[in-house]
């Protein structure tokens, strides 16, 4: 069901959103209608019975109950909850089973980037690809910290946890790109911990897995690493201008000293940089605490001498 962009919510993309947002504008709505009813009893009532009148009547009104109201205020508010209660069960049932045909997808949450791995063994990082109109099913864990995968557009949040798979699942309606966030403080960078979903057309996704594999055939390795700085997220700890960020630049380190954490120096090389980023921990550069994820199993040999090639040629 598609949702146009509405006054307090962000336009819905999935199938799902227009049934929460049912829901969320009823609970509103609801709240604001009783809000007004209790707000005008309070004043009308206060003016009514207020104390000049009772003073001079002598006394207040002897009135101790009134059976048909207790009755109106207890039983319209129970039914508000239980049809709340049911419809509510009902959206969260259809949230949590997921569809038999849904294409599964693993989600990685670490700090502070996403990384996505599909069916036919590609991967993606800050980028999660979908087809329209098909069931996606999110087997989603976590390397480090509780993080929270957040999609507003499509009403969909779930915890990622180290060490347990959560699920959650969505279908997108709409052709478009759509923020996703991490809604679990989970440390310095935690606001910029974003990504995208890209929702293409059932034809375009099955060219983008094509051309997913191929892509290293057709440019030189410098800039295949280049690409990947940007998608394996490289450049969110590390810059190429020489400044430091989280980690150190990363450009004209190569020939240079680098001292360590703990155990002396070591001139940059080609396998100081592969175990830099296939075992971050075997060695930390002195000066910076030890964040840095390990890339092992989620860069191929060909990626991880292109990401080489590009380091050496920055200048
Ligand atoms: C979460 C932040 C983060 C991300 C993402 C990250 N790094 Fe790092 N990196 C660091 C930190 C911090 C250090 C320094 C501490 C250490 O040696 O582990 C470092 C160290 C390095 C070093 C050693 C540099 C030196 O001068 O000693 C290289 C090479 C490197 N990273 C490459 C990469 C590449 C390539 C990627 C992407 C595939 C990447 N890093 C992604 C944080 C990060
Ligand atoms: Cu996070």
């Amino acid at each position: 069901m598609d949702t146009t962009e509405t006054l307090l919510l962000p336009p819905g993309g999935s199938t799902i959103a227009g049934e929460v947002d049912a829901l969320f504008y009823f609970i509103v709505y609801a709240s604001i209608a009783i809000f007004g009813i209790v707000l005008f009893g309070i004043i009308y009532l206060s003016i009514k019975y207020r104390t000049e009148k009772a003073a001079v009547e002598g006394t207040t009104s002897g009135v101790s109950h009134n059976t048909r109201l207790e009755l109106a205020w207890s039983i319209i508010p129970a039914i508000l909850v239980i049809i709340v209660f049911i419809w509510g069960f009902n959206v969260y049932m259809k949230m949590s089973i997921v569809p038999k045909d849904a294409m599964e997808v693993k989600v990685t949450a670490q700090k502070w980037f996403w990384s996505f791995d599909y069916p036919d063994g590609i991967n993606t990082v800050n980028e999660l690809v979908v087809p329209l109109g098909k069931p996606v099913k999110l087997l989603m864990s976590s390397r480090d910290v509780i993080h929270s995968f957040f999609v507003p557009a499509f009403r969909i949040k779930m915890d990622v946890l180290p060490n347990r798979y959560t699920l959650t699942w969505f279908e997108a309606t709409k052709i478009g790109r759509y923020d996703i966030m991490c809604a679990e403080f989970c440390g310095d960078r935690h606001s910029e911990m974003l990504a995208k979903v890209r929702v293409v057309s059932e034809r375009e996704y099955k060219e983008w897995l094509e051309s997913g594999t191929e892509t290293a055939e057709d440019i030189t390795p410098v800039d295949y690493g280049r690409a990947l700085f940007r998608t394996k997220a490289c450049y969110t700890c590390h810059n190429v201008d020489g400044t430091s960020a989280v980690g150190p630049a990363l450009n004209g380190i190569v020939g240079k000293r680098r001292a360590l954490v703990g155990e002396g120096e070591v001139t940059i090389d080609e396998n100081y940089l592969r175990e830099s980023i296939l075992e971050p921990r075997a060695s930390i550069a002195a000066g910076y605490q030890p964040v840095m994820p390990t890339y092992q199993g989620m860069l191929n040999d060909k990626q991880v001498d292109a990401l080489i090639a590009y380091i050496k040629s920055l200048k």
